[in-house]
């Protein structure tokens, strides 16, 4: 089994139940089981700033599945809540990153990770080191460490302990 961390996002149609929705499925998956869930944040928009604000969290799961299996089943539930994939960086129902898998270095056309925008990423960073601030990234910093060194003044307001 491997350690992961997923980081969601919504900012369409009812943001709190879709993430409520995409937490029970992660879970419901085969292979996958969630170990923590962060905090709820309301967080300014980031990329395409013309949109509403996101309600986003981090999930730390455990999973016996790959990577690539993992993005698949992602895609899969993320496909399933009613996500369309308009413009980038846009409004979604639902948007599920792999953000961290154990220590491992991913690069291919479908996957980077860690997460290629995360550590400049305070909706991202603030939830992460909520529930696991002493995780390391593949070259050996903490999150609590990538943390402490975001410089990006985004708003990312906690408004809700318990999401599971
Ligand atoms: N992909 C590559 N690496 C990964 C990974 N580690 N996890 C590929 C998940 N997917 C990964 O993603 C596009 C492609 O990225 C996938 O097909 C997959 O093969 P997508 O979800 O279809 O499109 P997207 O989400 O619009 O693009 P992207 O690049 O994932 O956007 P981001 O970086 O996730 O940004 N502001 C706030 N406050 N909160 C947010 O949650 N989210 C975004 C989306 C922008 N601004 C935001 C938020
Ligand atoms: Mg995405």
């Amino acid at each position: 089994m491997t350690r992961a961390y997923i980081g969601l996002g919504s900012n369409q149609g009812e943001p709190v139940e879709n993430i409520k929705k995409a937490l029970k499925l992660i879970d419901g998956a085969k292979k996958i089981k969630i170990t923590a869930v962060s905090s709820l944040y309301l967080t300014e928009p980031e990329g395409y700033e013309d949109q509403p604000w996101f309600y986003n969290c981090v999930a730390e799961i455990e999973t016996g599945l790959s990577p690539q299996e993992l993005l698949e089943t992602l895609q899969h539930i993320e496909n399933g809540l009613g996500r369309v994939r308009t413009v980038r960086w846009g409004p979604r129902t639902i948007d599920l990153d792999i953000l961290l898998y154990d220590l491992c270095l991913v690069n291919t056309e479908q996957l980077t990770i860690p997460h290629p925008r995360m550590e400049e990423r305070a909706f991202v960073m603030v939830p992460l080191a909520e529930i696991a601030g002493g995780a390391l990234f593949p070259d050996g910093r903490t999150v609590n460490q990538v943390t402490n060194l975001l410089t990006n003044q985004r708003k990312c307001i906690s408004i809700r302990q318990k999401m599971w």
